[in-house]
């Protein structure tokens, strides 16, 4: 008999069978069958059902309690701390292309060495079926999802991250439109971590809609709903007509001005993102993943598709980000991983508080001092450290979070992390330049995935990572949306982080007064200074919105060094971008007109002046 006939029986079989369908039923079958665990639990979206994940997180060690009521810590394993890209592999049928630096492997192959890892991976472990929506709740966005793991942590992190979808699985009476994603933890340590780190694989089934990963625990790996889902909804959205984007989504008040204006903003990881969508004053709909579809009147409107934030801990403290500090502080449903524990309380870098000299942190007991094998001293907390919590539970969650309709985007910002070259904000002059400025995002790399930091990469829509379809077919599905749209949203470039003599031009909070600039614009309040490069904020405008908002003077020095346009440098980044964009096939013929007259311009002004950057005001 098989062993999904021994296992499935009773409560969990009922609940399958209710939902009277035929792929969810046979898929449960084939991974039991093939995981071998000794227990399978069904889970509906009865809360009692899903604070039993929650206590078996804690029962099987996968999290400890912390001091404060509801908080708990979770460790990942030493080299399991980021997204895994060299192992996170597209199954590439014959005939399909993918772009530069996305790894695959033959779809045969890889499925045969998928299956020879997840054979029997389960044994003595339990196997949590969940039932999941991207999305809210019964809206035309939203997408179902089928998590089969052996982590409770990964379902209870699902359970803080997204809605719960049982409700939605009998809604598709019978359909096949699901994504699943099968994930276990693989072995474990003496503390719980996947031991057999050097077998972590993640496999990307586009065709099947269907994801497997094994012997990781770090979110960004192991969440089926997270990236790996994004993979799955690039490809669907680029065959149908929408967006699915690596977006936060927030509503911008203007103080004074009894209005709201919807943004979505797509930055790489650790580019400030979570950040911007948490800027006091403003209201939150989601920090990382945003569907973008067109509605009949003409509007651009997106939701997010999750429910909480996996929010990078790093540097969260009370002058940058008073509303995340505060929530972190007190009592609520929150997991906390890869900090470290003294006591029962946390420590993360950049909190704003020296930490103990001791504790224990994601390599085990940790002392101040402590190296690793190469000699390398281990710090105190990871830099990619985390914290998972839902957005209901924040003061400045926004009243649509839920909306099945989601929000009308009226902007949208695109940021890398930039030391040299672009200004804090600018505008696009048109939707197509809009899609050039998101296409040509650079970001110096960061501790959110593995490899060497600081490394400046190109990082098209900060969506990169997670395109299972060609950047020119992608870039191209970006074009036709916004045409398609009566109320096309302005789009706007920023950079948090350019430098002069070494030090950030800006104070981290300064990303607000970006932010009410732009929604001015997008109400025609402002005028602006039209550049080869987009349009710039005037003097002026700023100076007001900073004493408005800071009551802060801002200078005219401050203005010039943050707001020149550097020739020299945009003309090098004209280069580089030519260079990396130039072997990409299909690639939208807008882009390289853009482009072209772009370096045009910037010759021309270079002739001209013989400066190395010129004063907005020269533009006037
Ligand atoms: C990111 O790295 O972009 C994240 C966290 O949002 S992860 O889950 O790793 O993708
Ligand atoms: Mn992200």
């Amino acid at each position: 008999m098989p062993l999904s006939d021994v296992l499935l029986r009773g409560d969990s079989l009922r609940k399958l069978v209710t939902l009277r369908n035929p792929h969810v039923l046979k898929q449960v079958r084939e991974f039991i069958d093939l995981c071998k665990p000794s227990r399978v639990t069904v889970i509906t979206d009865d809360p009692e059902e899903i604070e039993y994940v929650r206590k078996l997180a804690l029962d099987q060690g996968e999290e400890q309690p912390l001091k404060m009521d509801g908080h708990t810590i979770h460790f990942d394993g030493y080299n399991d701390q980021a997204r895994d890209k060299v192992h996170t592999a597209v199954l590439l049928p014959a005939g399909q292309r993918l772009s530069r630096g996305i790894v695959s492997v033959e779809w045969e192959s890889g499925l045969r060495e998928m299956r020879g890892l997840l054979d029997g991976v389960m044994k003595g472990r339990e196997m949590l079926v969940r039932f999941f929506s991207l999305g809210p709740t019964d809206s035309r966005f939203s997408l179902c999802a089928l998590q089969i793991t052996d982590s409770a942590y990964v379902g209870h992190s699902e359970d803080l991250l997204y809605r719960s979808g049982y409700e939605e699985f009998n809604r598709l009476g019978g359909s096949r439109k699901f994504f699943t994603f099968i994930h276990s933890a693989g072995a474990l340590d003496e503390r719980n971590c996947s031991l057999d780190i050097e077998k972590r694989r993640i496999y990307i089934d586009f065709l099947d809609g269907k994801v497997y990963s094994v012997n990781n625990q770090y979110a960004g790996n192991s969440l089926g709903l997270k990236k790996l889902a994004l993979r799955l909804a690039v490809y669907k959205a680029n065959r149908e007509d929408w967006l699915a984007e690596h977006m936060l989504v927030m509503g911008v008040h203007p103080p004074g001005k009894d209005r709201v204006t919807y943004f979505t903003g797509a930055y790489p990881s650790a580019c400030g993102k979570t950040s911007t969508a948490m800027v006091p004053g403003q209201t939150i709909v989601g920090d990382d993943i945003a569907y973008l579809r067109a509605d009949g009147e003409g509007n651009a409107r997106a939701v997010n598709i999750e429910s909480g934030i996996f929010g990078i801990i790093k540097d969260v403290n009370p002058e940058g980000d008073p509303l995340i500090y505060e929530a972190l502080h007190s009592p609520r449903e929150l997991v906390f991983s890869n900090v470290l524990i003294e006591d029962g309380v946390p420590y993360w870098q950049g909190m704003g508080r020296d930490p103990p000299g001791n504790g224990v942190n994601f390599s085990g007991d940790w002392w101040k001092g402590k190296t690793d094998d190469g000699g390398k001293e281990i710090p105190f907390a990871h830099s990619n450290a985390r914290y998972t919590m839902r957005i209901s539970e924040l003061e400045n969650a926004d009243p649509h979070v839920n909306d099945p309709d989601g929000v009308i985007v009226q902007g949208i910002f695109y940021g890398g992390r930039d030391s040299d070259t672009n200004v804090p904000v600018c505008e696009a002059v048109s939707w197509e330049h809009g899609v050039y400025l998101g296409a040509t995002i650079e970001s110096e790399t960061t501790s959110a995935t593995l490899g060497q930091e600081g490394v400046r990469k190109s990082s098209p829509m900060a969506n990169m990572d997670f395109l299972v379809v060609p950047l020119g077919i992608y870039l191209s599905n970006h074009l036709r949306f916004g045409r398609r749209l009566r109320n096309c949203p302005k789009v706007f470039a920023t950079n948090y982080f350019l430098k002069h003599e070494g030090a950030y031009t800006n104070a981290i909070p300064d990303k607000k007064i970006w932010l009410l600039w732009a929604e001015g614009r997008v109400h025609g309040e402002y005028d602006a200074i039209k550049t080869p490069i987009g349009f710039l904020p005037k003097y002026r405008d700023l100076k007001e919105l900073f004493r408005s908002v800071f009551d802060k003077d801002y200078t005219l020095e401050n203005y010039h060094i943050q707001f020149s346009l550097r020739l020299d440098k945009y003309l090098e980044k004209v280069a580089r971008m030519e260079e990396i964009f130039k072997p990409e096939p299909e690639m939208p013929k807008e882009f390289w007109e853009i482009l072209s007259q772009l370096r045009a311009e910037l010759e021309v002004l270079k002739a001209e002046t013989k400066m190395a950057a010129l004063a907005p005001e020269y533009f006037l």
